[in-house]
């Protein structure tokens, strides 16, 4: 363990560590499999949910829970469901707990280990050590851990090792629990509350019982939450303060499954156990986990098993730069929550159009098969008139919820982007004419006539002036009071919407299907003289113009003033003149910059602004209202380094990924193994809280900033014709190496910065290529080339 700093990458890069408890009390890692998702907290904590189909859980809080999707900075409290271990010395009765609430000991030495695979703790107590060790099968729901105590010290102790799992408040209908010495475990069981019949059919096959089974047998154990805990509270708890456990049982009381085990350890001595902790629906099931993992390596089994089910996410890209923090971010584990969005949607069986689109997108580096997929499956749900659903359901059975009932106006507009990332990665052209058969409208139609329906869609949600219409929402979910009387307009969308047609037609021109490119360019000339004549504030572009006739995201507005997304959007649409540019810049910097990335608006939103919506109810500096909202943050890089602005861009890019710098690692309170939802924003207002990461891995942005740095930042991008290469390094870095996959074909890209280069050189072999494009590639082979920059940028 290392000592003297905060956190670090493992040697290997496999891992990243973080040595200190307190420090960062909200760090998180999180681990998923097909069927479920656990988020582990460094203290012990953790929020688990599996897939049945819709998300359940198992391990609850004390009072009957509302569903909700994850929190944003999740608030962790004392009875907050967690995986813990009691450890008493029984010689004088003092204890600790592993990681480390509920009794908060300090430690003398502490690591929390985020691996790809497992999560791992090592707390050192009293020359006691105890490492825990989580990990996943691949295709059920439950939690493998290995918990291994052993005595550093020179004195024989006697020990009394308490793994406590809660399983807390599970149904106000029926709940109990007991110690079953068949199954070799503790089995809650409850019944889901219900009440209308109808819902009896799906409640009877969920599964209801949670269980912790064991490989060796306690010596005592309890399953009732308050005789557990009796006067002592989770801190110090009767049951753990008794000599034994007291075998007990819960009837119609809250459960906990805790385990006693009395060991004595020579000094040097270890003691290994192992659990499973999940869910199911009776006990035949159950037993058919114990005898799947619970034999001999069926833990090692299973973690081979999921490394090879995560493999697909590693390998596409591998990079060394002079900037090491950002290369461990990049190859261990951007790629990885790529995949994790492209594997369990976020675990939904509705994801919304356009995050499952733009999930799909990040895909295309890592596996393109699922993204063709993921566009066909969209399409074959394309409404009648062209218009995309809110969500695309998965299931069978599975209906669209929450948000997804509420009417937003952009979906469309991820389909040509989604799949120009595709097409850019495969050249796969073919899709386009292939025949997706509508759900609704029962039409075999092709993938490109579906997109064009699509794009005449966004064309027809237009007003007379042709600018979009925003119903209840944009990308923005919650700006849903703009427009909700018909005639509202994002000033985004209208941005979005040009640029979408404009990389439609550019699609369509590229396969000769000129027509098209005709019909939707005089759309394109209206929206941008339209956004234009009604948008432009003098220093950027307004958000919108709300249902009377009020425009907000502008100069006058007291908050709200400017909002980073049309400004962004703008750029990328090729709509904003070289001046424009200047100014919208120039004002970005100048109100929306953070020391942790952009803002998506200031001044955040203080109060209800009724012609805006619930955006403006949010805390300021959370999530839309104003946080530095990765997701838009990305759209922002990319639309710079479009620009050619590459310093800005690399300056943003590295924002937003949490460095070691122990006060930047402290404020943000996260550790690099994901970018995050958001950090905290109204940098201003809240200047306390600013940089405070929303601990959410759910985002859009992990896909875009894979893209941007594979596409934009090394500039391997793919086209019609090969592999371009068009990398926009920032300046201080002299040289670079990148392995690339691309097309089936292995790209060692060695990159040099020299003062004899004047322009950008691509060589292959020595042979410099053409339009720094290289052309014939044969999968299978690997490629050595050399990109030469000059010492300014172009
Ligand atoms: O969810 C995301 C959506 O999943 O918000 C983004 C949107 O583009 C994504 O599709 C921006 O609005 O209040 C709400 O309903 C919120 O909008 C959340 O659902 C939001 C959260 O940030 C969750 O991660």
């Amino acid at each position: 363990m290392t000592k003297d700093k905060l956190a670090s990458a493992s040697n290997d890069g496999e891992r990243f560590n973080l040595y200190c408890a307190k420090a960062l009390p909200q760090a998180t890692a999180f681990l998923w499999n097909r069927v479920m998702l656990v988020q582990l907290n460094c203290r012990g904590y953790a929020v688990a949910q599996h897939m049945q189909p819709e998300p359940g859980k198992y391990s609850h809080g004390p009072m009957l829970e509302q569903r909700t999707f994850m929190q944003p900075e999740q608030a962790y409290y004392e009875h907050h469901p967690g995986r813990f271990v009691y450890i008493k010395d029984e010689a004088d009765s003092s204890l600790f707990s592993a990681p480390h609430d509920p009794v908060r000991a300090t430690a003398d030495a502490f690591e929390f280990s985020a691996g790809k695979s497992d999560v791992r703790w090592r707390v050192s107590n009293n020359a006691i050590d105890v490492e825990l060790c989580a990990q996943l099968p691949v295709d059920e729901a439950a939690e493998l851990w290995r918990i291994t105590v052993t005595n550093t010290g020179s004195n024989r102790r006697s020990l009394s090792v308490y793994p406590s799992f809660t399983i807390g408040y599970m149904s106000w209908m029926n709940q109990s629990a007991q110690y079953d010495e068949r199954i070799g475990g503790i089995v809650a069981c409850s019944i889901t509350p219900y009440q209308k019949l109808e819902d009896y059919e799906k409640i009877r096959s969920l599964k209801d019982c949670t269980f912790l089974l064991h490989d060796t047998d306690p010596d005592a154990w309890e399953t009732s939450r308050m005789a557990f805990e009796g006067e002592g509270g989770l801190r110090y708890p009767d049951g753990v303060r008794a000599e034994t456990l007291d075998n007990g049982d819960a009837i119609y009381e809250s459960p906990i499954a805790s385990l006693q085990y009395r060991i004595t350890l020579a000094p040097g001595e270890s003691r290994e156990f192992r659990f499973l902790f999940g869910p199911a629906r009776n006990h035949d099931d159950i037993m058919k986990l114990r005898e799947r993992y619970l034999q001999p390596g069926g833990f090692e089994q299973e973690l081979d098993a999921h490394r090879r089910y995560l493999q697909n996410g590693h390998a596409s890209l591998n990079v060394t730069t002079p900037d090491g923090e950002l290369d461990h971010f990049i190859n261990h584990w951007l790629s990885r929550q790529v995949l994790y969005h492209g594997q369990l949607n976020r675990l939904t069986t509705d994801p919304q159009t356009r995050n499952y689109l733009q999930d799909a997108m990040g895909m295309a580096y890592i596996a393109p098969r699922y993204t063709r997929d993921a566009i066909v499956t969209a399409l074959s749900q394309q409404d009648d008139n062209g218009g995309m659903p809110e969500g695309v359901i998965l299931k069978n059975g599975a209906s669209l919820k929450y948000i997804n009932q509420i009417p937003h106006t952009d979906h469309c507009v991820w389909l040509p982007i989604c799949l120009h990332a595709y097409l850019n990665e495969t050249g796969d052209t073919a899709l386009l004419a292939e025949r997706v058969t509508g759900h609704t409208d029962g039409a075999p139609l092709t993938v490109f006539d579906r997109i064009t329906n699509a794009m005449q869609w966004l064309v027809n949600n237009r007003d007379e002036r042709g600018l979009s219409l925003i119903a209840q929402g944009d990308w923005c979910d919650p700006m849903n009071m703009v427009g909700h009387h018909g005639k509202g307009v994002s000033g985004w969308l209208s941005l979005a919407t040009i640029y979408a047609l404009k990389l439609w037609n550019e699609i369509a021109g590229s396969i000769g299907e000129l027509d098209v490119a005709t019909r939707l360019q005089s759309a394109i000339d209206e929206s941008t003289a339209a956004v234009q004549k009604y948008l432009w504030d003098g220093e950027w572009f307004a958000r919108g113009i709300t249902d009377d006739g009020r425009s907000f995201g502008v100069s006058d507005d007291s908050e709200g003033s400017l909002f980073l997304n049309p400004q962004t959007w703008a750029i990328m649409a090729g709509v904003a003149s070289t001046e424009q540019c200047r100014r919208m810049i120039d004002a970005i910097d100048e109100r929306l910059a953070t020391p942790y990335g952009m803002m998506l608006l200031a001044p955040s939103f203080t109060h209800m602004h009724e012609d805006i919506g619930r955006i403006t109810q949010k805390f300021p500096g959370t999530a839309e209202n104003g946080s530095v909202y990765n997701h838009a943050a990305m759209f922002y890089i990319h639309a710079l380094y479009g620009m050619g602005d590459g310093e800005r861009a690399f300056d943003e890019l590295r924002k937003s990924i949490p460095s070691l710098d122990e006060d930047d690692l402290r404020r943000r309170g996260q550790i690099p193994v994901f970018v995050p939802n958001y950090y905290r924003g109204a940098y201003h207002q809240h200047p306390r809280t600013a940089g405070r990461s929303s601990q959410l891995f759910n985002t859009g942005a992990a896909s875009w900033l894979y893209r941007i740095v594979i596409e934009q930042l090394f500039g391997l991008c793919g086209s019609r014709d090969g592999l371009q290469i068009t990398p926009q390094l920032p300046l201080h870095w002299m040289q670079a190496r990148v392995t690339r996959e691309f097309r089936g074909a292995t790209f060692v890209v060695e990159y040099r910065r020299e003062a004899q280069t004047q322009e950008l050189v691509v060589e292959v072999d020595g042979v410099r290529q053409p339009d720094n494009t290289i052309r014939t590639i044969t999968p299978g082979q690997e490629y050595h080339v050399n990109v030469l920059l000059p010492m300014v940028s172009a």
